[in-house]
């Protein structure tokens, strides 16, 4: 994407898109789930070809994910896509020594089964050779540059980083055997990362352009554009692959009922706290879709979403925070298999399943958002859904339903938007804070609002974990 920023003005034209997703090889465990992370980088060099003059290159991406570096900088092996089975049993093993307690008191950050801490302990014997650890956006970064760093905003998302002190932690990577050489020093957003590497500047005839650090988890970047008033209590919903619910805090929230919801302190671009859980999200539904395209049904996204606007309402929910919904697979079988343990009927057509999935989506925004408020003592009076999500019209309303008040929707390329300002700013734009950012956003970029109409939603979440069933 390229964005053109200014005084009341903000545009992104898209410049090259391309698909990303696991290549799954055999191995002697069976086989793993990789990234194509060289073709990324062909597309990203591709893209920036495309792109034409431009005034600095932002980088930001999914979470967790990292490539090894050998003493000489080169790439040990290809990067292990965080759906992969590997981190099966390790949290439990890593948390023999080190208790979730102690874990969420230091990072504030949730469990989850991919967290970087329990990648890198899986790679056992192989850290032996690795100098550096780069997540996915600083290793492009790196590539483009030749310098190393890691991006603030997703080293919050290792489980290796001390939330409080804003520094790695270190002890805590001690103890759970990692190299803490592997943890290159910190940048944050706004930071230059450096110039591109001569060989690159020549070929794309840009001999000075600089790499600029940016919110590089894409859910830091996506909360930027969240086009809140500030003034009011306001969540998000960042609803793309995964579903990032929660608020936007000044400090960690450390305590028990924190630890307790699963709840994650991530940090946010200029030092605010990314509040919220991790939410599924649209993956089981395009899982779904893949699904029915392997079987070589192939569905149009947009037709089964009008089939499930015409389904009934709440007819089953599942928990789609299920363990069973991560990893790639027939998620319509799935989705069956919950029905039944939980005492429903399986959805009986592609709609209605679409429904479910949709309906469970809502249901979970609605737990966390209620979760995020109680556990905080902070009101919300209104959640913005940004990302892919804001333009699926039926979980917009769905979400204003079962949230109990409106729902803001878009921008839909928030974490591209979010990247862009934060360049912009760092690059001189006159945008000093967030609220001036978030001001050009509502300024500029189509907003849709979504009233709440009630539905029996409370009943519903009571299904999801089959009270009541007998086996
Ligand atoms: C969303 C996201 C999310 C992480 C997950 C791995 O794209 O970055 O915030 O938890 O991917």
């Amino acid at each position: 994407m390229t964005g053109t920023v200014g005084p009341g003005r903000l545009e992104l034209a898209e410049v090259r898109r391309f698909p990303n997703g696991g290549v799954r090889v055999a191995d002697a465990t069976g086989s793993t789930l990789h990234w194509d992370v060289l073709g990324l980088y062909r597309e990203v060099l591709a893209g920036l070809g495309d792109a034409g003059a431009v005034a600095g290159i932002g980088i930001d991406s999914w979470a967790v994910d990292y490539g090894l570096l050998d003493a000489d900088g080169r790439l040990l092996g290809n990067p292990v896509h965080y759906r992969d089975s590997r981190t099966d049993g390790v949290a439990g093993r890593v948390q023999r020594g080190l208790p979730a307690r102690e874990l969420f008191a230091v990072t504030g950050l949730q469990e989850l089964p991919f967290n970087t801490l329990y990648q890198l302990v899986a790679e056992g014997e192989r850290l032996a050779a690795a100098e550096t650890m780069l997540l996915i956006p600083d290793l492009l970064g790196y590539w483009l540059t030749g310098r190393v760093g890691a991006e603030r905003t997703n080293a919050s998302t290792t489980q290796l980083y001390d939330v409080r002190a804003r520094t790695w932690a270190h002890d805590l990577a001690e103890r759970a055997g990692i190299p803490t050489r592997l943890l290159p020093a910190l940048r944050d957003p706004g930071d230059r990362v450096g110039t591109l590497v001569p060989d690159l500047a020549r070929e794309l005839g840009k001999p000075e352009l600089p790499v600029v650090a940016v919110g590089s988890h894409d859910t830091a970047s996506a909360v930027v554009a969240v086009p809140a008033e500030p003034s009011t209590n306001f969540a998000y919903v960042s609803s793309g692959t995964w579903s990032l619910v929660g608020l936007e805090l000044d400090e960690p929230e450390l305590g028990e009922a924190a630890l307790a919801a699963n709840f994650t302190n991530e940090t946010g671009v200029d030092g605010k706290i990314r509040f919220l859980r991790n939410v599924m999200g649209l993956w089981v539904l395009t899982e779904t879709l893949r699904t029915w395209a392997v079987r070589g049904e192939p569905a149009d996204l947009a037709t089964v979403l009008a089939e499930a606007a015409d389904a009934p309402a709440l007819a089953a929910v599942v928990d789609l925070d299920a363990p069973e919904f991560l990893p790639p697979g027939d998620m319509p079988a799935r989705v069956a298999a919950v029905c039944r343990k939980t005492g429903q009927r399986p959805p009986e057509s592609r709609g209605a399943l679409v429904r479910c999935i949709v309906d469970s989506l809502a249901l979970a925004y609605r737990r966390a958002v209620r979760q995020a408020s109680e556990v905080t003592g902070r009101p919300v009076d209104v959640v913005h859904v940004v990302g892919g999500g804001a333009r699926n019209e039926l979980l917009c309303r769905l979400t204003a339903d079962a949230c109990g008040v409106p729902v803001l929707a878009g921008p839909v390329e928030a974490a591209a938007l979010g990247n862009v300002l934060v360049q912009a700013r760092a690059l001189g734009a006159d945008l000093p804070d967030l609220a001036a950012m978030r001001r050009l956003i509502r300024e500029t970029q189509p907003l849709r609002r979504y009233e709440p109409r009630g539905g029996n939603w409370a009943a519903a979440e009571e299904r999801l974990s089959g009270a009541g069933v007998v086996a």
